[in-house]
Order: C-alpha cells, then sequence, then structure tokens
C-alpha cells in the first residue's frame, strides 16, 4: 500500500512537472550579437525588474546591458566597456556596498577581472582593474 501511494504521487509529481510548457520564444533583437560570451539578468536601473548583462567575446569584445521595461519589450544596447579584448564571463554585485548592482567582467586575452561602478541608474564608471 505505502509503495503504492508513493508511486502515485510521483506519478502526479511528474504529471504536473510535464504540464510546465514554455510558450513561443521572444526575440530579445537590439542588433549584432557577435560571439555572445555570457549573459545573466540583474536589475541594473533599480526599477524592479531584471535587466539583461551580456558579454562579447571576438574582435568586438564587449560587455552591454539592455533595459527591460518591464512588459517584455526591451530597449538599445548600452555598453559598458569596449576596450578590453577576450572577454568572457560577467557578473553583478553590490561592490562598494551602495545598495546598487556593479558589473563586473573577466578577460581570457587581457588575464584580467575588473569591475564597472554603477551609479544607481544604470550608468556604469570606466573600469576598475581588480
Ligand atoms: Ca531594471
Ligand atoms: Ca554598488
Amino acid at each position: 500500500m505505502k509503495r503504492n501511494t508513493l508511486l502515485l504521487i510521483s506519478l502526479v509529481v511528474f504529471s504536473l512537472l510535464q504540464a510546465q510548457n514554455f510558450q513561443t520564444e521572444h526575440l530579445v533583437s537590439f542588433g549584432n550579437i557577435y560571439q555572445p560570451s555570457a549573459m545573466i539578468t540583474a536589475d541594473l536601473d533599480n526599477d524592479g525588474d531584471l535587466d539583461i548583462l551580456m558579454s562579447k567575446y571576438g574582435s568586438e569584445s564587449c560587455v552591454s546591458w539592455i533595459e527591460n521595461f518591464g512588459d517584455g519589450e526591451f530597449g538599445i544596447q548600452r555598453d559598458i566597456e569596449t576596450n578590453i579584448a577576450g572577454i568572457t564571463d560577467v557578473f553583478v554585485s553590490d561592490i562598494d556596498n551602495d545598495g546598487d548592482q556593479d558589473v563586473l567582467s573577466a578577460s581570457q586575452i587581457e588575464n584580467s577581472i575588473c569591475w564597472y561602478e554603477n551609479d544607481g541608474m544604470g550608468n556604469f564608471s570606466q573600469a576598475n582593474t581588480i
């Protein structure tokens, strides 16, 4: 009996998980996305919604963010860094403990880790090399 109950619970959970279908994909288009290397979401302008932070690795290596308008629509690509080659990863954290999300980047080619101070509205400082 106990085994049958566990089997029934497992089947119900499995059925519920199978019922979670994703709807149609939504393309976030903001121009050339050549050789993207990393992407995360974070509220970079403190308006309560998750924006997109991304990096590109190749000849157009950069760190950029795209504002989420909160209704499934996104703004234009805003560059944070365009002078460091080979950016392989991005991360966010409140590095200076002022309540907003600052951005970090890692470059495989330049063997560097940098952070960019956020003014709280999505405007970022020049690179601070760590
Ligand atoms: Ca936001
Ligand atoms: Ca901060």
